[in-house]
């Protein structure tokens, strides 16, 4: 059991490294931008970081565009009535000291439209846009199916 467990830390570990990257818009840090592959013909992609506000003054992500989607949305995951559903959200709020995930099953950025497939091992530009931070092109690297652990799956999901 024990070198099972530090077999999966040093995979883990090493996945880490070949994917980490972070970029900065004045006082927020944006860890990680990453996007799950597309499946086949699938027009729906999503995006997800890790935020986390490093000066005094609370935040808000109030926009987000990409040239790979036909539009890019803000959304959250909602259970209404045992049901796991997505909502669009008017801005994800980072405040300092306590970092927004943007992660699988949570917040995400949402990508209308798919204009080509997301291929992992690739990567694309999304432009953030923060009330106070303003704006940041940040790279998102496109990861295959199953790198996470949320189980949620967005090609179910009509594209509106
Ligand atoms: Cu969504």
């Amino acid at each position: 059991m024990k070198e099972f467990v530090a077999g999966f830390c040093l995979l883990a570990l090493a996945t880490a490294t070949a994917i980490a990257h972070d970029f900065k818009a004045g006082a927020i840090h944006i860890d990680h931008p990453w996007a799950r592959a597309s499946v086949g013909m699938a027009k729906a992609g999503a995006a997800y970081m890790l935020l986390t506000n490093e000066g005094s003054e609370p935040d808000r992500l109030i926009k987000a565009s990409a040239e790979v989607a036909e539009a890019v949305e803000l959304h959250t995951h909602l259970m209404e009535e045992g049901v796991m559903r997505m909502r669009q959200v008017e801005a994800i709020e980072v405040e300092p000291g306590t970092p927004s995930a943007l992660e699988p099953g949570g917040l995400h950025v949402m990508l209308i439209g798919l204009k080509q497939p997301l291929v992992a091992g690739e990567s694309f530009p999304m432009t953030l846009t923060f009330e106070q931070a303003g704006e940041v092109t940040v790279e998102v690297s496109v990861e295959a199916m199953g790198s996470d652990m949320g189980g949620h799956d967005h090609s179910a999901t009509p594209t509106q």
